[in-house]
């Protein structure tokens, strides 16, 4: 379209027609087997979620579903609930305390299983531990733990007396710890010893010691011994959980909290400036996970639900605590790599405990495509029966490899697009109705108004790309930026009036199924066509010798941006000579010759967030020879110096 090629909007080029109806076994067994839902909440949008809310236990009812100022909703006004009460406590009164939460399973083979009712006096106690140490409703709680049993325990303590957590992954720095710290005023730290990461440590309490020495809001530090090595205590500050917790009585009443009382704050990255504490409160929250939980994974009471996220991404808030534990769901959480002691690992976790739905994200199907599908054959996989994907757009060809390695060709798999800010999966397939097409996220989730527009705003027509706007408010929504209105406002709503703008491009196809093209920021502009990262990795993927690929704009002055992509091969591929030259013509082949890469650098790593995104900013800093930005969230360091090097070194070879 000429408006696109002005540079405008974005351009939609690969173009994917694989089809994958819903078997009529699944749909027979399925929740959701009826179109009828959308419509139903299209109709009446607070009515559909007023009826999702019925699954609450309330302490008190809430007098009116929604009040809507943009950009602030209240979602269930003058409610009362508490959600470990909803997550724990209501269970166990109705006989389910036996039923096993999670089984967990550390790196070095140890095994826990917890029940219900282990979990809700687990909680009970840490709470009261928690109070014991000062405490109290509205004082913010820093939780800087490994994949261990007490990550979730902390959390819903905290939720149970009111108390907003703020989890910071365990593989952050000691000042990413303090920075988030610092802004929210933490009043206590909980964290360990130590984690355990590929057979080595990881120095948890080294880095919590280094991060308070810039953090004086905090009073104590609630200390959890995994590990078992030696670490400095202060006395008076730090606390061993087993005195401490252990000591606590078993029972600990919840606090009877308001619906829009903070839950949690989650700290995003921004691509420069400091992190955005995304504020998430009570019962929406809890709905949008709990709902969008039972029906996008099918969750029925056998299941055996594995997210293989970690805990201190938003994946895990919604997805390993707070939607399954709502739903009474039967939990598998795991705390290490998935090549650690070899590279079956996974697939031996599944078979072990007869995993029937998997969550994860595309890096991690990449890595087991890289790996070949000989770890997956070796064990017996024939458990599951649903397969999903979050966190980055998955090409068409991951996708093809998870379903016929994975789910053996009988699995849906459920592409969930959604955000920190978003709390919940926003736009997703339902499996026993959703007709997949391999990479694309299908359609908004029942009772999510999403449009792609222009620069103006306009809704762009079938079979185009631009942004991806929310247009009408859910539940799980963001209710701010931590301390910060005007970046609220301006980061979310102020692009188009009245609409939430993720940040992300997107394209839809003739059936109105939505594309993900990445984030905004990504964007390259060759000649004016402004062409989307996604598509051209994705296009490079689907050469059968590329396991994993990174593209971005590198400044030229021919053409304003020229295409540079970073390509993995597959394990078994040896780059020879010209491989580079054949895949430049594919791409071209494949999705037009504007898009044609005009370098293809190999590396063996991509820099990558601890939740597996692909930084893409600072591949664009290598390219440029910039300054590296930001590194905090970068999950290994070296990888962005290996590749500087032979950056710098290829440069004359071409
Ligand atoms: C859940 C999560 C959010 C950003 C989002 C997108 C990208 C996430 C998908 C996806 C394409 C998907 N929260 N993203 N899921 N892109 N398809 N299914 O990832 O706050 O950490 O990141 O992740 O760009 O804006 S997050």
């Amino acid at each position: 379209m000429a408006d696109q090629a002005s540079g405008l909007t974005i351009e939609a080029l690969l173009s994917e027609d694989r089809t994958f109806p819903p078997s009529s076994e699944f749909r027979a067994q399925a929740l959701v087997s009826s179109e009828d839902i959308y419509a139903e909440a299209e109709a009446d949008l607070e009515g559909f979620w007023a009826r999702q809310a019925e699954q609450i236990d309330w302490f008190q009812p809430y007098d009116k579903v929604l009040e809507w100022n943009p950009p602030y909703a209240k979602w269930f006004l003058g409610g009362k609930l508490n959600i470990s009460y909803n997550c724990l406590d209501r269970h166990v009164q109705n006989g389910g305390g036996e039923k096993v939460a999670y089984y967990w399973e550390g790196e070095s083979g140890e095994t826990r299983t917890i029940t219900y009712a282990q979990l809700l006096e687990d909680v009970c106690r840490c709470a009261n531990a928690l109070k014991s140490l000062g405490v109290r409703k509205g004082d913010r709680v820093a939780i800087y733990l490994p994949m261990i049993p007490e990550l979730p325990v902390a959390m819903l303590a905290c939720a149970r007396i009111g108390a907003p957590h703020t989890a910071v992954f365990a593989g952050f720095s000691a000042e990413s710890l303090s920075d988030r710290m610092n802004d929210c005023d933490a009043k206590l730290l909980i964290t360990a010893d130590g984690g355990i990461r590929k057979g080595s440590v990881v120095p948890l309490k080294k880095n919590s010691d280094e991060a308070l020495k810039t953090s004086p809001s905090v009073e104590h530090v609630l200390l959890v011994k995994r590990t078992g090595e030696d670490v400095a205590v202060q006395e008076g500050r730090d606390l061993w959980w087993h005195d401490v917790v252990s000591e606590q009585p078993a029972e600990c009443e919840p606090e009877a909290l308001d619906s829009e009382d903070m839950l949690y704050l989650l700290y995003t990255s921004g691509t420069t400036a400091k992190p955005k504490g995304i504020v998430h409160t009570t019962a929406g929250y809890l709905l949008g996970a709990m709902t969008t939980h039972k029906l996008v994974f099918d969750i029925k009471p056998d299941d055996v639900y594995w997210c293989a996220a970690d805990v201190g991404w938003v994946t895990g808030h919604s997805y390993i605590v707070y939607g399954p534990l709502a739903n009474h769901t039967t939990g598998v959480m795991y705390e290490g790599v998935p090549d650690f002691p070899a590279r079956d690992r996974w697939w031996s976790i599944v078979e072990k405990y007869k995993v029937t739905v998997l969550y994860t994200a595309p890096t991690a199907i990449r890595a087991h495509m890289k790996w070949g599908p000989q770890h997956a054959e070796a064990h017996d996989l024939s458990s599951l029966r649903l397969l999903g994907s979050v966190g980055e757009p998955i090409n068409p060809e991951a996708w093809l490899w998870y379903y016929r390695h994975i789910g053996g060709e009988r699995c849906p798999v459920v592409d969930t697009w959604w955000q920190t800010e978003t709390g919940m999966i926003m736009i997703t397939p339902l499996p026993g109705i959703t007709t997949l097409k391999p990479g694309s996220a299908t359609r908004p989730f029942p009772g999510v108004e999403a449009d792609v527009v222009d620069e103006q705003g306009n809704s762009v027509p079938l079979g185009g790309a631009g942004y991806l706007v929310i247009k009408k408010p859910w539940p799980a929504m963001l209710r701010g930026i931590y301390g910060d209105p005007e970046r609220y406002q301006q980061t979310y709503w102020s692009r188009y009036p009245g609409m939430y703008f993720p940040g992300d491009g997107a394209k839809r196809d003739e059936d109105g199924y939505f594309w993900l093209l990445g984030r905004v920021d990504d964007v390259m502009n060759v000649s004016g066509h402004r062409i989307s990262t996604m598509e051209v990795e994705s296009a490079l993927v689907s050469d059968s010798r590329v396991a994993e690929a990174a593209v971005i704009g590198q400044r030229d002055d021919l053409t304003g941006e020229a295409i540079f992509a970073f390509v993995i091969l597959r394990g078994d591929v040896e780059s020879e000579k010209g491989l580079g030259e054949e895949l430049r013509q594919y791409v071209a082949t494949k999705i037009g010759a504007i898009a044609r890469p005009k370098r293809i650098m190999f590396t063996p790593e991509l820099p990558k967030t601890r939740s597996g995104k692909i930084m893409r900013r600072l591949l664009r800093d290598i390219a440029n020879d910039r300054q590296l930005g930001d590194t905090t969230t970068l999950a290994d360091t070296s990888v962005v110096e290996t590749i500087r090097e032979a950056s710098t070194a290829s440069k004359g070879d071409e």
